[in-house]
């Protein structure tokens, strides 16, 4: 039997070394460069600027909405029903202009939108769904607290029953799109148990003008500039029944929704982490320093083909974790894996892009500083890298270690 020989020798790409495209459907395609012109034309020329001024570009919002991003991978409501690989796709897309782009995508579809869906009432999913995926009706998530975001489970805010309505007391911190938002999902601990049973988490949608809802913003960050981060207050606000999600109870329900942002934050990554690259690898070739391209020495050359490794195999654990996803059998710790491995890759690479640009790379001129900078909020939200670590040790050990 002879041996197979490889008779098509394909050049690896610089910025795809695998050519991972390859894999992509042409629809998928199709929707990565739809988005990426965008992100070309549209983000990349005003987001240096909003990143200095601390600025969310809202005016981004109807053109991302016309796009049909916002909760795209949701059938029905007038939303795109793509599939979670073009999801991944968007948010890569989106997140290699700025992470706060990403981030308002990824509140808006997958931690307000995909509640709605899946935990509430045909009504609810009538009522603000298509208002949601036109950028007509933003959204904000509260989860974590002023003391602590990594437990969610001791949460302080209260929801108690009084006649028809919930009468909701308590605060919420750093919450993306906080004060933008026309809704907030609110994780509250209700006592409907009774006396002698423990505490459960139940979710509500509070609107806006409700008496007792209030936001303030928070100002003077050094990451994601160019994105809304808010604390909530509500006191004694009185929300009606019809405001409730009724079709879940406990904390599944926000970490259900936390699954499917980690999940996007694990393709967003990669964007992230391919715009540092490219940056650096365009400098090196033409900065010269001792009479040479620093891309003609070894260690710059080491690190450049670390940071296309990195970015490799990051791109080929969000494609399949995307075909398991679309496959319906994706379990959340293969999330948490992807969400530690990818951002810790592009956290890594933009630090590393920015020191081969040298005195250049602190500049607000060139992407690395401010991806980098973007990465260290990245790293922590959405489950800081400890907790996805101690999440997969659990997977593995069988055994919480928080
Ligand atoms: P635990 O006992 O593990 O779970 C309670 C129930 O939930 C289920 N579950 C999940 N379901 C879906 N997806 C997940 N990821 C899930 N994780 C757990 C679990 O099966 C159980 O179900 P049941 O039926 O038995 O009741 O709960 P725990 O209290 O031990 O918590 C574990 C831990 C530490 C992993 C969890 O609390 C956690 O993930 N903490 C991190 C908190 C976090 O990530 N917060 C993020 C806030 S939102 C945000 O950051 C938005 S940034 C937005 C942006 O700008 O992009
Ligand atoms: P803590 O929980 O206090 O953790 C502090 C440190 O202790 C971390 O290093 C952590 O890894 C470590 N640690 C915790 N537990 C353990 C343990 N058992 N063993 C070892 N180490 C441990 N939240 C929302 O609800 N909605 C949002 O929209 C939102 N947007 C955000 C936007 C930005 C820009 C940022 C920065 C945060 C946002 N968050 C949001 C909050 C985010 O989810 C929390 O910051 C995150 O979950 C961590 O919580 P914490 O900051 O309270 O840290």
């Amino acid at each position: 039997m002879p041996k197979t020989t490889n008779t098509c020798v394909c050049t690896p790409h610089d910025t795809d070394f695998y050519n991972v495209r390859s894999l992509l459907t042409d629809d998928e395609r199709r929707v990565q460069d739809a988005v990426g012109r965008f992100v070309d034309e549209k983000v990349l020329p005003i987001v240096p600027k909003a990143f200095e001024d601390h600025r969310f570009p809202s005016e981004l919002i109807p053109q991302i909405a016309a796009m049909g991003l916002l909760g795209c991978n949701i059938d029905g409501y007038d939303c795109a029903g793509l599939n979670n690989v073009c999801y991944g796709l968007v948010c890569q897309e989106l997140e290699r202009g700025d992470s706060g782009i990403r981030s308002f995508v990824s509140v808006q579809g997958s931690l307000c939108m995909y509640p709605i869906l899946t935990y509430g009432t045909e009504e609810q999913r009538q009522k603000w769904l298509p208002r949601m995926a036109r950028g007509e009706v933003i959204g904000c998530f509260g989860l974590t607290e002023p003391d602590g975001g990594s437990d969610p489970g001791t949460m302080k805010t209260r929801a108690v029953k009084k006649g028809g309505d919930w009468v909701i007391n308590g605060a919420k911190m750093w919450i993306t799109n906080g004060s933008i938002a026309d809704i907030a999902i609110v994780w509250a601990m209700t006592d409907e148990g009774g006396t002698g049973v423990s505490p459960v988490v139940r979710g509500f949608l509070v609107e806006k003008e409700m008496p007792g809802y209030t936001t303030r913003d928070i100002l003077r960050k050094f990451s994601l500039r160019a994105s809304v981060t808010s604390e909530l207050f509500f006191d004694d606000v009185r929300v009606p029944e019809a405001n409730l999600l009724p079709n879940v109870r406990g904390l599944k329900g926000p970490l259900g929704c936390l699954t499917q942002a980690r999940y996007g934050i694990a393709w967003g990554a990669i964007g992230a982490a391919l715009a540092c690259y490219e940056e650096a690898l365009e400098y090196a070739k033409v900065r010269v320093v001792f009479n040479r391209p620093i891309a003609h020495t070894q260690t710059i050359q080491r690190r450049l083909a670390e940071m296309c490794r990195r970015i490799t195999t990051a791109r080929l654990l969000a494609l399949q974790l995307g075909r398991l996803k679309d496959a319906g059998t994706m379990h959340h710790s293969q999330v948490s894996l992807a969400k530690w491995n990818n951002v810790r890759m592009a956290l890594d690479v933009a630090r590393d892009a920015r020191d081969i640009l040298g005195a250049a790379g602190i500049s607000i001129e060139c992407g690395p500083i401010r991806h980098m900078l973007n990465l260290e909020s990245v790293i922590t939200y959405e489950g800081t890298e400890t907790i996805h670590e101690l999440i997969v040790g659990r997977q593995l050990c069988g055994k919480d270690a928080f």
